[in-house]
């Protein structure tokens, strides 16, 4: 009887807990995570032969250092290695759902989305088209409406089928030329040192030009370390430079512009009868 774990993560209110307990039922527990006060909610489903360990994450926007909760989701995510992350997201609030969804692919771990809520959406007259957004982000998308049950087992045959898969390609959002240089150039002192940090190599490079709190002081206490971050210091002074503006500032709006642009992919509206692209 294998064991497949599966963390539920998404925004605030886009329907994880109902999708957990539609998926856990009574055979749940609460706990909190190692060392903090941030509630830890754990719950087994028997499915397809799988014995499925299902966490709910607590809601985020975003997985920066500066949220407890931001810290604990993505610390669970790379130091416990769940075998699938489901995003849920609310299908009424994609642009802003897609910005937690695209972190969540730099992190480099296996990932199903659920379009949850399409319910809502719906009747707002937004439609999406999830065969476009499953291919632009190379992983399956879902749709459920969690309240009332629909998608749910779609969404766990999905999940089982991710997490007994060979890994993906690393997604990748191109920051463009200044921001990739510096990528690289940091990476690779990275690579040069002794590190067991299970982040992806990129990322941990990316949220060093962020100037995340937690990396940095991460960073810092490894042999080499104090040496990678004068490097930082450098390359973030060349972005502020070309950018004009604080690096990590930078980085957002080109992330940002990553899912703005996805969202006119994938986003269909129906006004007044008429179909249109938004
Ligand atoms: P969480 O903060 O992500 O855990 O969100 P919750 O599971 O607490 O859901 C927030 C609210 O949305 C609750 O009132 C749910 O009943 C409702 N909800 C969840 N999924 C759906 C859905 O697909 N459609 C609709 N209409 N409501 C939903
Ligand atoms: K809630
Ligand atoms: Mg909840």
């Amino acid at each position: 009887n294998t064991k497949v774990s599966i963390a539920l993560a998404g925004n605030p209110n886009s329907g994880k807990t109902t999708i957990f307990n539609s998926v856990t039922g009574a055979r749940q527990h609460v706990g909190n995570y190692p060392g903090v006060t941030v509630e830890k909610r754990e719950g087994f489903r028997q499915f397809q032969n799988k014995e499925l360990l299902v966490v709910d994450l607590p809601g985020t926007y975003s997985l920066t250092a500066h949220s407890l909760d931001e810290l604990v989701a993505r610390n669970f995510i790379v130091q416990d290695k769940p075998d699938v992350i489901v995003d849920i997201l609310d299908a009424g609030n994609l642009e802003r759902n897609l910005y937690l969804a695209v972190q969540l692919l730099e992190l480099e771990r296996p990932l199903v989305v659920a379009l949850n809520m399409v319910d809502v959406a719906e009747g707002m007259g937004t439609k999406i088209n999830e065969q476009v957004l499953s291919k632009k982000l190379d992983v399956p998308v879902i749709r459920t409406v969690g309240n009332r049950h629909t998608g749910v087992d779609d969404l766990l045959t999905a999940a089982v089928k991710v997490a007994e898969e060979k890994p993906r390609k690393p997604f990748v959002i191109n920051y463009g030329d200044e921001v990739e240089g510096k990528i690289v150039e940091i990476s690779t002192l990275l690579a040069e040192v002794q590190h067991n940090l299970r982040f992806p190599q990129r990322w941990l490079a990316l949220k060093l030009l962020e100037n995340d709190q937690d990396i940095c002081n991460t960073v810092k206490q490894l042999p080499g370390g104090e040496r990678i971050l004068a490097t930082v210091a450098a390359a973030r002074q060349s972005l502020q430079a070309a950018f004009d503006t604080d690096p990590e500032l930078a980085i957002a709006n080109l992330r940002y512009q990553f899912v703005g642009a996805l969202c006119q992919e994938v986003i269909i509206s129906r006004h007044e009868g008429v179909l249109t692209t938004s």
